[in-house]
């Protein structure tokens, strides 16, 4: 008995220490192959996933991946402006950032929204969070933070008492930041919003019946007059705060059924931009209506129920 445990282990000696031996070869040589396959196979991935919607190296950071997410028709001289100094402005946070300019080429009424919707749909696979960003407003204070927001927390960058037009408490305008799954998780924006404006407030009512707490920029010592520069002449730039149809009343109910699941558009094309030498990619976005759900895409002034709404 006492010879065979004492000859167990010497037994047992070679295989295992060979076994070890062997496997220790398995797990550095599996560790190897990774290496030279990830090494191969990442920067094609990259070039794949990423750079299709965005064309730039796909390094990531920690704090995650933020997409600036621009609606915009006709704002070119804005748009000139806006590119290099967000360039600026959010490399000095260290922020790992695409910029996405919306490009709505239909001939339809602008709606703010519905790009946001189908600007989120091309590239959420890809980024941790979003900033819904208007292109006339332009961040000056270095202390806004573009970091991502925590869940349930969407950071509203362009505080009412920040922004130099819009002071009501529940305004959710300007430039806004959003996980991505927030945004899915409130079926992003109404699809109704023709037009200018509340399709904001509506949102704003979507993140609060969904129990999100809207978060807000503190200990900021700038105010309205000095922490955004608002690129928006009036007089040049008119805003179409046409109605027609029943769009007044209509947009002040709330829509919680219309959204990302639902918005109709085309991708027509993707272009890989520069300004200043600093890239971004353009989307030209074709927007759908549904002339039943909402025929106030196209205000024609001349329609018999124009006139009729204009009376009364
Ligand atoms: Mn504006």
């Amino acid at each position: 008995m006492a010879s065979t445990l004492k000859g167990k282990p010497k037994m047992l000696e070679v295989p295992l220490r060979s076994l070890l031996c062997m496997m220790a070869t398995v797990v550095v040589s599996a560790f190897l192959l990774t290496l030279i396959a990830s090494s191969i196979s990442s920067p094609s991935d990259c070039a794949c996933s990423r750079a299709n919607a965005v064309g730039v190296d796909a390094a990531s950071t920690p704090d995650g991946r933020l997409a600036v997410l621009v609606p915009f028709r006709d704002r070119f001289d804005e748009l000139i402006e806006f590119v290099p100094h967000m360039y600026s402005f959010l490399r000095h946070q260290g922020l790992d950032f695409e910029i996405f300019v919306l490009n709505q080429v239909d001939q339809f009424r602008f709606n703010r929204a519905s790009l946001i919707n189908a600007g989120f749909k091309t590239v959420r696979q890809y980024y941790d969070y979003i900033a819904i960003h208007d292109v006339d407003l332009l961040p000056l204070n270095l202390n806004l933070s573009y970091a991502k927001p925590q869940s349930g927390r969407p950071f509203h960058v362009a505080a009412p008492n920040l922004h130099p037009r819009y002071h009501y408490s529940t305004f959710a305008g300007g430039i806004l930041l959003i996980t991505t799954q927030d945004f899915e998780m409130v079926n992003g924006m109404s699809n109704k919003f023709w037009g200018w404006g509340l399709e904001d407030d509506d949102f704003y009512d979507r993140m609060i019946e969904a129990h999100f707490k809207v978060t807000r920029p503190t200990n900021v010592a700038t105010d309205s007059s000095n922490t955004f520069r608002h690129i928006h002449d009036s007089a040049w730039r008119k805003r179409d705060t046409n109605k027609c149809f029943d769009q007044n009343r209509e947009t002040r109910r709330k829509d919680r059924t219309t959204g990302i699941i639902d918005v109709n558009y085309q991708l027509r094309a993707t272009h890989h931009l520069k300004i200043n030498n600093l890239p971004f990619t353009l989307l030209n976005i074709e927007l759908e209506c549904d002339k039943v759900l909402t025929p106030w895409c196209e205000c024609d002034q001349s329609s018999f129920f124009n006139i009729f709404s204009g009376v009364f």
